[in-house]
């Protein structure tokens, strides 16, 4: 599949927004500001991106906890200064603060939110698919997941479930080599994880994860099946983070050169060399969507460096259901 220029421009702005805010995460991480732990997808952008296009509004998300890029691109606009400002813990996020990295959520574009329990939405998943059946909507629900997760227990309960009950989801196994410090080959028998797929009689695909064509393509066609009433596909995306497991790790586990080779195929590059060389984009071009994004990003630091802290006396709101609360 080809992208028209305009729709490769368009995610080449997605995958670099991507980068820059995370870029700031880091920072204001490794400064203490942001509070908790970090985990970046840097050098991942081209699934994020990928994926978040493929869906609709109304479709059901499920990001990871490397996932602020696809948290980032369903959001409203106007809403993803409010992303950064979660991720700094102020009252001003999209959860009041109160979720953090790893927990944010923003229902009106059904961002059911990230989780640090691994294995813990591809259950929850199976809920939101069966409600879309139920309802008779076409909605479907996208799940990102890493290699590691794929070999909790709970995984393998659900994906049986949902290829039973043909559920529309989408399996999206975001490949990145590492579980923490261990390689997935070292924990998984099978050389592609995709591989998976045929013990529960769906569709299982690899796809060059760091393509955004390739994703694009991939994805679409899971998501045009589930929504047809096709069932669940397993997409292996092949990629690498750049950085540690967290914000911080010196990843002194990877082979010497390895993230240098992976570097070599960084997504937005690869993007950047089809628009020039296939589109004619121009250098300038280029340049203008690289200092719309900065100027973007940094209005969103700046946001969430003058939003107040969580108020103390709000601590309890979300116990009950019946109490008004802030920050939604
Ligand atoms: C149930 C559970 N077990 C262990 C952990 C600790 N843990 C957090 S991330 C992680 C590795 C996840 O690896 P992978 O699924 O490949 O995702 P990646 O971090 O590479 O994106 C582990 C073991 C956890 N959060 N939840
Ligand atoms: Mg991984």
């Amino acid at each position: 599949m080809t992208l028209s220029k305009d729709q490769l421009l368009q995610r080449y702005e997605d995958m670099v927004l991507i980068r820059r805010f995370e870029e700031e995460v880091e920072k204001y991480s490794k400064k203490g500001t942001i509070p908790g732990f970090i985990h970046l997808g840097i050098g991942q952008e081209a699934t994020q991106a990928g994926i978040a296009a493929s869906l609709k509004e109304t479709d059901y998300k499920f990001p990871d906890h490397r996932g602020h890029g696809i948290i980032l691109l369903s959001s409203h606009p106007e809403d993803r200064k409010r992303v950064m400002a979660e991720i700094f813990g102020k009252r001003t996020g999209l959860n009041g603060g109160r979720g953090g990295s790893m927990h944010v959520n923003d229902l009106k574009v059904r961002d059911m939110g990230n989780n640090a329990i691994q294995g813990s939405t591809v259950v929850t998943a199976l809920g939101t698919a069966f409600a879309s059946v139920y309802n008779h909507t076409d909605d479907v629900t996208a799940i990102s997941m890493g290699d590691g997760t794929l070999g909790e227990g709970t995984c393998h309960e659900s994906m049986n479930m949902a290829a039973t009950w043909k559920l529309p989801i989408l399996y999206c196994l975001i490949n990145n080599h590492y579980a923490i410090s261990t390689r997935y080959t070292e924990t998984h028998p099978q050389s592609q994880l995709a591989e998976w797929a045929q013990g529960y009689c769906v569709p299982g695909e690899v796809v060059d994860g760091n393509d955004i064509e390739a994703v694009i393509e991939a994805t679409g066609r899971a998501v045009q099946r589930a929504r047809e009433g096709g069932g669940p596909t397993l997409l292996e995306y092949m990629t690498y983070r750049w950085q540690g497991h967290f914000s911080g790790d010196p990843a002194a586990y990877r082979p010497a050169g390895e993230l240098e080779s992976w570097k070599e195929k960084d997504p937005i590059k690869r993007a950047r060399e089809k628009l020039m060389d296939a589109h004619g984009v121009a250098e300038s071009e280029i340049q203008a969507v690289h200092d719309r994004v900065d100027a973007e990003v940094e209005s969103y630091v700046q946001f969430s460096l003058e939003s107040p802290d969580p108020d103390p006396a709000y601590a309890t709101a979300h116990v009950y259901a019946d109490i008004e609360v802030e920050g939604r």
